[in-house]
């Protein structure tokens, strides 16, 4: 429903549907009473979900969530659905087939201007095991995010304009991937303590990253734990090879 505010004003409805069949609309006069000697006049078009969000329709919830694959642009639509619908906040929830531990990259790589998308990402346990969130700052900004996981199986995320109002008439685009710690820090997923430190050799090069922990994950500041086997007295060197450009990297050694 569209209330009129100001005689005389023109202005664009739209509303979603799930259901197929006829649909009604009707007009009157807001105060009822008013008659006109010139016509109004509109136009009604229609686009249908298939082309624009192809799950739309299913629940706005972990049972509802689209199954979609890594390394292919997704896009879907910040849908206006009115405000008694269940759906009337819309949010769109999509689940990876995660196979391992690992770093999920969810890169969004455009926004309507109108529409300030908020992220949320969750491990198999669905809303009691939330291991991201990405608030929007600004309608129309893009951004990547990610974050990391120890747990293999089913990975859910869902976007939603962060103050629930917009709705857009073009879609968002976003990409996701996945790369596996067993590419790039086979101990991540250990303990980050003495006890998960992971033993490792003299004279070759190690690689390791500094991960994307979330905040409340007991990780969230990741510390990467090494263990050496020294069989006598002598000088430990460690030569650190390459840093990231936004890492200052420490190092502490121990003696347990
Ligand atoms: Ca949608
Ligand atoms: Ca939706
Ligand atoms: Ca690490
Ligand atoms: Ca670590």
């Amino acid at each position: 429903m569209r209330d009129g505010y100001l005689n005389g004003e023109s202005f664009t409805y739209r509303v979603s549907t799930c259901q197929v069949g006829a649909h009604y609309l009707f007009f009157e006069d807001d105060d009822k009473h008013a008659n006109a000697s010139v016509q109004y006049r509109f136009v009604v078009r229609f686009t249908p979900f298939s082309e624009v969000d192809e799950c739309e329709c299913r629940d706005d919830s972990f049972d509802g969530a689209c199954q979609i694959p890594f390394a292919q642009p997704i896009e879907a639509l910040i849908a206006p659905w009115f405000d008694d619908d269940p759906r009337d906040i819309d949010q769109d929830y999509f689940e990876l087939d995660i196979g391992a531990p690992g770093v999920i990259e969810i890169e969004v790589l455009e926004v309507p201007g109108n529409i300030d998308l908020d992220l949320y990402v969750y491990g198999p346990g669905q809303e009691v095991d939330e291991i991201g969130v990405r608030n929007g700052y600004l309608n129309g900004e893009a951004f990547t995010y990610r974050v990391s996981t120890c747990q293999a199986g089913p990975h859910y995320l869902f976007f939603e304009d962060d103050d629930g109002q917009a709705n857009a008439l073009v879609q968002y685009r976003f990409v996701v991937r996945f790369t596996p710690f067993s590419e790039v820090d086979e101990c991540e997923c250990r303990d980050d303590s003495f006890d998960g430190a992971c033993q490792i050799p003299f004279a070759q090069p190690i690689e390791a990253l500094i991960a994307p922990w979330f905040d409340d994950d007991p990780r969230d500041i990741d510390q990467d734990y090494f263990e050496l086997d020294i069989g006598a007295p002598g000088v430990i060197e460690i030569e650190v090879l390459e840093v990231p450009g936004n890492i200052d990297l420490d190092l502490y050694v121990h003696l347990r």
